[in-house]
């Protein structure tokens, strides 16, 4: 009997990988690897039903002689162990992501003479309306409010990009890589109050309040699954933030982060060119313990964001802080910098994991942009916050474009830097 290997990343099975598995049976005898969530994360929808069940949902299926764990997107690990003689892939993966990946099963099926059998990808309504659903379902407060837990215990480190709007949703919802042979996807959103009040024409100062910014975060939970970390500035008034703590947590909003600043906030990379307060170490505690009675689950966080070092009170304080806010109940903590190298941020993670190795690190590399995701998870940090790059990005092109139009009285200078009107249609999802 000659040996056919496929491999499924998928939470509900349909007629798609019935197809599959009906065709394999004209080849040989079926093995099915699950790829683990770890991987189907980095590509794929996010699996709404643990590991152990998609297994045993691919074991319950007729036809299918073994199933296996796929650890990797790649291929590779199982083809060796296995040598089957043939892969079996929906053809779709021609023209996506995966061109790589598929590529490399080819090379290595040669070595011993093996196939790759590609069946036209079943696109059918069902099938399309499945996909449907399982995004509708995701989008629900209920999955995406804990995902951010979750993907804190299945990713090294949780990257997190800013958004702002519908359509810069879409870009973190959508945009996956391939990077040498590896494909990758941001894992949650930040809602930044300085991108939220800049897309306003508004300054970064509180200016913007929570039912606007609730507004915003209604445009981007419309079109997006991932989870959602709202920049809450100071969390205002205690008697005000145990309102808006009930209310986020309800929609669905995964985490707020307040910072320990007072009056009116002034946006941190400022440093001491404005003037800025910090609160004591009582006042702020005494907020992160309302907000943690006020909140009704156990997915929300209220991680609590140090200022000491924006405002060069040193890294005792900042350290004091820390462990003085997560006895207060805080769920996370995140320690900014204005700094151009990451020395005192990494100062302060090791120092702060020599105490206490469990409450995750969230940190903005905005100033300190030279640090590789890797060298931020060798000190311990969970999470990593792009917290303005696709607003500063979006800023200058708009501006460049008006330029060109007022030059030029006419728009077909600019035309070749502007994304086709075709593909900007495409971006949006129809109903
Ligand atoms: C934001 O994005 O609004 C932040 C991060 O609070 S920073 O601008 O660096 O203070
Ligand atoms: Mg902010």
């Amino acid at each position: 009997m000659k040996k056919v290997y496929a491999c499924f990343s998928t939470d509900v099975i349909h007629d798609g990988h019935l197809n599959i598995i009906e065709r394999a049976k004209e080849y040989g005898q079926l093995t099915i690897g699950v790829l683990t969530d770890e991987s189907m994360i980095k590509f794929d929808r996010f699996p709404t039903i643990s590991f152990e069940e998609r297994l045993n949902q691919i074991k319950s299926l007729n036809n299918v002689a073994s199933v296996i764990t796929q650890n990797t997107i790649s291929y590779k690990d199982n083809l060796l162990k296995l040598k089957p003689d043939y892969v079996i892939h929906g053809d779709n993966w021609k023209y996506n992501e995966q061109a790589s990946i598929r590529q490399e099963v080819i090379d290595i099926l040669k070595d011993w003479n093996g196939q790759l059998i590609e069946i036209p990808y079943t696109n059918n309504e069902v099938v399309k309306h499945i996909e449907k659903v399982m995004k509708d379902k995701l989008s629900m407060p209920e999955f995406r409010r804990k995902r951010l837990k979750q993907l804190l215990k299945m990713r090294p480190i949780v990257k997190t990009i800013e958004v702002h709007s519908g359509i810069t949703a879409l870009i973190a919802e959508k945009t996956i890589v391939e990077n040498n042979g590896e494909l990758d996807q941001f894992d949650a959103m930040w809602i930044s109050s300085l991108c939220d009040s800049t897309a306003k024409g508004k300054p970064d100062i509180e200016l913007v309040d929570m039912s606007s910014r609730i507004q915003t975060i209604d445009d981007v939970m419309d079109v997006s699954t991932k989870p959602i970390i709202l920049d809450g500035d100071t969390g205002g008034l205690i008697e005000h933030f145990v309102y808006n703590v009930r209310t986020l947590e309800r929609i669905g909003v995964s985490a707020i982060i307040i910072e320990d600043k007072t009056g009116l906030k002034k946006n941190s990379l400022f440093g001491n060119d404005v003037i800025q307060t910090q609160d004591t170490i009582e006042n702020f505690c005494n907020k992160i313990k309302a907000g943690k009675q006020a909140q009704l689950s156990d997915d929300f966080m209220i991680i609590a964001r140090i200022e000491s070092l924006i405002l060069d009170k040193g890294m005792t304080d900042a350290l004091n802080r820390a462990f003085a806010y997560v006895k207060a109940g805080a769920d996370g903590i995140m320690i900014h910098s204005r700094k151009k190298k990451p020395d005192e941020i990494y100062e302060f993670c090791d120092k702060f994991r020599e105490q206490d190795q469990s409450t995750p690190i969230v940190v903005v590399p905005t100033s300190y942009n030279i640090v590789t995701e890797n060298e931020l998870a060798m000190h311990g940090i969970n999470i990593v916050i792009y917290a303005n790059q696709l607003t500063r990005s979006a800023f200058p092109a708009m501006q460049n474009t008006a330029i060109s139009i007022l030059k030029n009285h006419r728009a077909k200078e600019v035309d070749d830097k502007l994304m086709p009107i075709k593909e900007i249609i495409t971006l949006i999802d129809e109903l």
